[in-house]
């Protein structure tokens, strides 16, 4: 990918399926993005390196994503002063509770601005809305998603009204059922 303006770089293929939501809602607010793996335990040198040279090509946010004792973002946050956007990944046994607290818990000085397990949707607008930060028509996108986000909402409470709990309930189980 020619000048991205995001970093997806995770810890390792299996984290792939998580952080592919946060590459596909990039792409659906056009905003190019690269992604890659690279590890802060079994590849701490490339880490280091990659995160040494993100400002100068242009990238301005990385999200990281990693699961267990996700150093990922922290590691690489420690290395540049590019934001860094922390996606703990629920691999593993304790299901991503030992990658939130490994990613959140940095140190007074270096941030990670981490979001939800698996919350890939939410680190994907975050850095939309860094970026909007600086670009009127990516914030007009934002607010588009925010207003169909909203109608849908409205939507529902609708069909709730029409069809009483009950019905709405046993249509939601329905749809449910594998
Ligand atoms: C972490 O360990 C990775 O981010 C991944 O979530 C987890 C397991 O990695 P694999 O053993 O699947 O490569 O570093």
């Amino acid at each position: 990918m020619d000048n991205p303006a995001v970093l997806i770089v995770m810890g390792s293929d299996s984290d792939l399926p998580v952080a592919a939501k946060a590459a596909e809602l990039l792409e659906a607010m056009q905003v190019p993005c690269e992604v890659t793996i690279a590890s802060a335990h079994r590849t701490p040198q490339l880490v280091a390196e990659l995160a040494a040279g993100v400002r100068e090509r242009g990238i301005k946010v990385v999200i990281a994503a990693a699961g267990g004792a996700a150093h990922l973002a922290g590691f690489f946050a420690a290395h540049t002063t590019v934001p860094v956007i922390g996606l703990p990944i629920s691999n593993g046994p304790l299901r991503g509770q030992d990658a939130l607290l490994a990613t959140v818990q940095m140190p007074p000085g270096v941030p990670v601005a981490t979001v939800a397990i698996d919350g890939a949707q939410n680190a994907a607008l975050l850095a939309c809305q860094i970026l909007a930060t600086g670009d009127a028509l990516l914030a007009e996108r934002l607010a588009k998603f925010r207003a169909e986000m909203a109608a849908d909402v409205a939507k529902k409470a609708d069909k709730l009204a029409s069809m009483g709990y009950q019905t709405y309930c046993l249509a939601l189980r329905q749809v449910k059922k594998p």
